[in-house]
């Protein structure tokens, strides 16, 4: 992290309605018990904790089968964005502690309302199992958090939940690893809109490091900020059972790790979303821990000291 940004700001986001399951609301309060705070304490920085976003459902917003619980998500969506606006102004780094995927909606929206002003562009790194680029008619289940993606990039239509005006972000800027589960209608959608696709096979094939590293480069050279978004189900089940859908075949720790130590090194990051924490589902805390250890590791926690190569 660069030394301008030593303040992060911790936004908890106990939102499940877009999971089409209980159990995320669950996810501020482990990350809290497993001590993300005192972890980024100890490697140096001010922790403005801000608690747990509550809002009402939104009553200008209809129920609908194609987006469900758009009421609760859109009332959580509004609230995100202006927090996660307002932390980045102000010099911190925002960290959303969720909740589920859809919380992503406002964050890297917020996040892209700071980027605009400030004249730089905003990419999104998205480790995940899945793509979340669905939109409310091409979705199979209709949960939200299967579509952040294409609703940051504005992509997918639903009734006005922020300004029509706000600024989206460029699908090419968006870099995904570690998918392995797409669903038929989102394969068009993000080969039409150009999505970067790193999926387990690239991962197997290339390797992490040489995929990351010239993701950095990008990100870099355009004078980016860089949003990451750390989807539990991004990693294998066997590591992070704590989540509603487990995918075979993930990250594995090492995998992830070597990630979280490449963006520390580059100095890029802008800001961070955990998201999909089910602590119900979860095996004695080790999901909630590995997550952490994965977030300490982005700040900064290292297993030598070495010089800086940068990304
Ligand atoms: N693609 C599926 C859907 O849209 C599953 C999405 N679930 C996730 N995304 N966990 O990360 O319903
Ligand atoms: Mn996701
Ligand atoms: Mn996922
Ligand atoms: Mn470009």
């Amino acid at each position: 992290m660069q030394a301008e940004t030593k303040t992060v700001t911790l936004i908890g986001i106990p939102l499940e309605e877009g999971s089409g399951r209980g159990g995320c609301a669950m996810g501020p309060a482990a990350y809290r018990i497993a001590g993300i705070a005192s972890a980024l304490h100890e490697l140096g920085y001010a922790v403005d904790d801000r608690g747990d976003l509550r809002p009402a459902p939104a009553s200008d917003l209809p129920e609908m089968a194609e987006a469900k619980h758009l009421p609760i998500v859109g009332a959580f969506t509004r609230a995100i964005e202006a927090e996660t606006y307002a932390a980045a102004r102000n010099g911190t780094v925002p960290i959303l502690l969720g909740g589920d995927h859809s919380l992503s909606m406002g964050s890297v929206s917020g996040m892209a309302r700071h980027a605009a002003e400030i004249d730089r562009p905003l990419y999104v790194l998205w480790l995940d199992a899945h793509s979340d680029f669905n939109a409310p008619e091409t979705s199979p289940s209709g949960n939200i958090h299967g579509m952040p993606v294409a609703f940051f990039c504005g992509k997918a239509e639903f009734v006005p939940i922020l300004p029509a005006d706000r600024p989206f972000v460029d699908p090419k800027h968006v870099y995904q690893i570690g998918i392995r589960s797409v669903d038929e209608e989102e394969r068009r959608m993000i080969r039409e809109n150009a999505v970067n696709v790193f999926d387990m096979r690239a991962v197997d094939e290339e390797g992490m490091g040489s995929i990351v590293k010239r993701i950095l480069g990008d990100v870099r050279e355009a004078g980016a900020l860089l949003h990451v978004s750390l989807d539990v189900d991004f990693l294998d089940p066997d590591v992070a059972p704590g989540v509603g859908t487990t995918v075979p075949g993930g990250a594995t720790f090492r995998e992830a790790h070597l990630i979280m130590e490449l963006l520390h090194d580059s100095g890029l990051v802008s800001s961070l979303d955990l998201v999909e924490l089910n602590p119900f589902l979860d095996d004695r805390g080790r999901s909630a821990r590995v997550m952490v250890e994965l977030a300490a590791s982005l700040f900064g926690r290292r297993i030598l000291d070495r010089p800086t190569r940068g990304g």
